[in-house]
């Protein structure tokens, strides 16, 4: 860690990573095998992060791995169209009939960055709705928090985002279809889309209220806006078709990522032809990428969802293996799960929103997962994150967290 404070801004290629929240330094890992990582000391840990849910098989599955050997040695970037690309966008049409038109790109902010640029430009409008307590990535005008009233425009929650770009930006209380409408009543005909994690994963696991994206697509429809679905996370997570098809929802434009590169830098956004067409080359908006699409990202997403296609059951089995995993959460704790991904909150109320998350004792989660830490169980290393199980976990897996999770209830008395 000190070596690579000398060069990596924290040490660290992304923030989460440094267990700023927990405490402590981060483990550097040497590898992954199925449910399990391996730290540079040769510890092994049950991993229920996956690398933050790319990883639905689990570390090294044999058809992901045997996808990359068979294509090393053909060439790793041509900057060209390949046939396995069409493949891609062909089986996520195919998974998400609502993506008409699929672009790739190579990760989820690039995603979600471009969806919002084509919704502003197939509109002609200028603002964007998001929801307090959901992340997009680090788009500069999605770096916002909300401002006091419902309908003020969003302050930059991030040194460096220009005023006026934050002021692009509304940010409301998530489930709060009344929110909707305020901001709507007052900038409606400014608003060219509302971007939405349809189950918010980056305040803990949050899911929709009855109602609340039924309300989204209404409204927006309503007032001429576009419906965004944040999908990087939910996408082929809970379920084949992600949110979308668990909650029946068809929003106008979709942002994929992790579980679609198969733990390679792969992203995508899409949705109807007619505003996909504003695309460049075909439309005015502009949006490219170096290696977008690149092979060897391609192949590793391609050999992914193809087993998860095969095997639907994967679904069923991680969800009542999830089940089984929270069911050992006393009354003090309030859980919230959807399918495979989960989060246990500190705090004895339903976490709903932004405003109910926010109160948990994270002090008590440090503890919390440091205690697991030693007992070979890798969490998450933050309260506001949501954990994963992969199609690799085993009921011994289940069975060793779930005991040392009951010890850490013992000893903290709750
Ligand atoms: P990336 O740019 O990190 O690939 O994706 C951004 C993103 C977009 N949308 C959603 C719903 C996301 O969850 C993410 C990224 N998620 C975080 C963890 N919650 C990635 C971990 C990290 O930042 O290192």
């Amino acid at each position: 860690m000190e070596r690579a404070r000398q060069s990596i801004p924290g040490g660290v290629n992304s923030p989460v990573r440094a267990f700023r929240s927990v405490g402590g330094n981060p483990l550097f890992i040497a590898r992954g095998n199925g449910s399990r990582i391996f730290d540079e000391d040769g510890n092994s840990y049950i991993d229920y992060v996956g690398s933050w849910g790319p990883l639905i098989l689990g570390h090294c599955h044999p058809s992901v791995v045997q996808a990359l050997r068979g294509v090393l040695e053909t060439g790793t970037s041509f900057g060209a169209p390949t046939e396995r690309e069409i493949e891609l966008a062909e089986l996520i049409r195919d998974a998400v009939p609502s993506m008409e038109m699929v672009r790739l790109v190579n990760s989820g902010t690039e995603a979600t960055m471009s969806a919002l640029r084509v919704a502003r430009g197939f509109t002609g409008r200028d603002l964007a709705v998001k929801f307090e307590g959901c992340y997009h990535g680090h788009v500069d005008s999605l770096l916002v928090k909300g401002g006091s009233g419902m309908a003020t425009l969003g302050i930059a929650d991030s040194a460096g985002v220009p005023r006026a770009f934050a002021e692009t930006t509304i940010s409301l209380p998530y489930n709060s279809a009344d929110a909707v409408e305020q901001a709507f009543a007052a900038h409606g005909e400014r608003i060219a889309a509302v971007i939405v994690e349809p189950v918010a994963g980056n305040m803990g696991c949050v899911p929709p209220a009855p109602g609340f994206l039924e309300a989204l697509r209404e409204i927006t429809r309503r007032h001429g806006a576009l419906l965004i679905f944040d999908e990087v996370m939910t996408g082929f997570r809970v379920a084949w078709g992600g949110a979308q098809q668990l909650y029946g929802i068809h929003p106008d434009l979709t942002a994929l990522g992790k579980v679609i590169g198969g733990g390679l830098p792969i992203a995508a956004y899409g949705g109807r032809a007619e505003i996909m067409n504003h695309v460049a080359p075909l439309g005015p908006v502009y949006q490219a990428g170096t290696l977008s699409g690149n092979p060897l990202a391609v192949t590793a997403g391609l050999a992914m969802l193809r087993h998860l296609k095969v095997h639907p059951e994967i679904y069923g089995r991680m969800d009542s293996l999830a089940a089984r995993l929270i069911a050992a959460a006393p009354r003090g704790v309030t859980v919230n799960r959807v399918g495979s991904m989960f989060t246990l909150f500190f705090t004895p109320g339903a976490v709903t929103d932004w405003a109910t998350a926010k109160v948990c004792d994270t002090a008590r989660f440090g503890r919390y997962f440091h205690w697991m830490l030693e007992r070979g169980v890798y969490l998450a290393p933050s309260q506001f994150e949501a954990g994963f199980l992969s199609a690799a976990h085993t009921e011994e897996d289940i069975a060793q967290t779930v005991d040392a999770a009951l010890g850490f209830f013992a000893a903290e008395g709750i």
